[in-house]
Parts: structure tokens; sequence; C-alpha cells
């Protein structure tokens, strides 16, 4: 199958795929947008326009869980989920609290960096939103050395890009202590660095990062 995937090296969702194209060892050609087709080309591909957005030859797949799923049943080896169902539960638990309760707060704090434009009562608002969701997967965080179990898995590819999210946004907001309740996330992202996947996307984010930064 010839994969693509619009990709932008900042946006956490993106970086969720590329994890699991790089921990499968998957030959996708990696486009980056802006820049990859003209904006109409890519409403044309997909009416969401959103990245990530993957195409298998004419099929175009939008949604960065759906894609990192399908790609798991394509190429099952090396396992990111589990045989067993509970831990799966536990998985797929980890990803819906990024997805749904950290990841909504954070994408709407990511509009209030710039101090000139921010709303100090909505950033202390949604700050409390983000500690309550981040405290919620700390709850649900496992005791292996990865995200749940010992073996990297999709929570991992979801959480990793989040957590590093969290921790450079924390200090633009004037706000250094966002895992100050969540131990456990914080001993995990610091215990991720030394996973080569996690890693490479975290300095890929980084890049991104800096370069948005000095576009501001
Ligand atoms: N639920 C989507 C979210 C993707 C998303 O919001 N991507 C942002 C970048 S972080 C985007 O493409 N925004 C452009 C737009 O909405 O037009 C996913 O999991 O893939």
């Amino acid at each position: 199958m010839t994969y693509a995937m619009y990709d932008s090296q900042l946006s956490p969702f993106a970086a969720r795929c590329r994890m699991v194209i790089y921990a499968k060892g998957l030959d996708v050609a990696i486009k980056d947008m802006p820049g990859a087709i003209p904006p109409e080309e890519f409403v044309s591909l997909t009416p969401m326009h959103k990245v990530p957005t993957l195409t298998v030859g004419d099929a175009v797949i939008p949604e960065s869980q759906v894609i990192c799923e399908f790609l798991e049943r394509e190429h099952p080896e090396p396992a990111l989920t589990s045989s067993d169902n509970l831990v799966q539960a536990q998985i797929e638990l980890a990803c819906r609290i990024c997805d749904l309760y950290v990841m909504g707060p954070l994408g709407q704090l990511f509009g209030q960096v710039n101090p000139q434009s921010r709303d100090d009562a909505r950033v202390e608002a949604l700050v409390g939103d983000l500690k309550k969701g981040l405290s919620w997967l700390d709850h649900y965080l496992g005791d292996g050395s990865y995200a749940i179990g010992n073996n990297m898995t999709l929570a991992d590819c979801t959480i990793v890009p989040v957590l590093f999210f969290v921790l450079q946004l924390g200090p633009m907001l004037g706000h250094d202590d966002l895992l100050g309740d969540s131990a456990k996330v914080s001993n995990y992202f610091k215990a991720m660095q030394s996973d080569e996947h996690a890693q490479r996307v975290i300095g890929e984010m980084g890049t991104a990062l800096k370069k948005w930064q000095q576009s501001q």
C-alpha cells in the first residue's frame, strides 16, 4: 500500500500518528502543511481540513485515532494494542481522557498565548479544566515503564505529544505547575525521554515550536 500523511510537526494529533509510524517502521510520505498542497486542494481531499490526514492509495482517512487504529490493524507488529481485553480498555481509556479532557482545554489555551489579547479569567478556568483532566489521566495511568504496561502502546503515542504541549505551554501562560497534582504523569513523561520514538517526536515538536515562536 502507498501511504502519505498530511502532517504538521507541531500538531499533537499528527505527532501521535508519526510516533506510531516510527514505532512500526512504516514507509509513509510525510507532507507538511501548510505548503504540501494548496488549501483548496486539501479541502477537496477532506472537507474536515485537518491534519493529520492519511491517504492510502486513493482512500482518505482523517482523525488521528482512526489513522492509528487503521495502521495497527494493517501492521500488527510490533503490537501497540493488547490482546488482553481489560488492558486494551485501559489503553483506550488513556487515549480518550487525553482527547476529551486534556486536549480540549489545552487547544483553547494555545489561543491565549499572546499576552496582548489574553483573557486572564478564561485562562484560569481553562487551566482548572486542564489540571482536572491531567489528574484523571494520572489516576488511570499504569504502574509499568510505559503508560499501560511495560511496552509502548497507542496510549504512549497519544500521551507523549500532549504532555510535551502541556509542559511548553504552562510557562508561556505563567503556569509552571500544570503537572503539580499529577506526580505519576510527571514521572512518566520524564521516563519517556529515554524512548527513541518518543524522543524523536519530542525533538520534532520542539523544533516546530521554536519556528512558530519566531514567526509570532
Ligand atoms: N480530532 C482531530 C483533531 C485534528 C486537529 O484539530 N488538527 C488541527 C491541528 S492541531 C488542524 O488541522 N487544524 C486546522 C483546521 O481545523 O482547519 C484528530 O484527532 O486528528
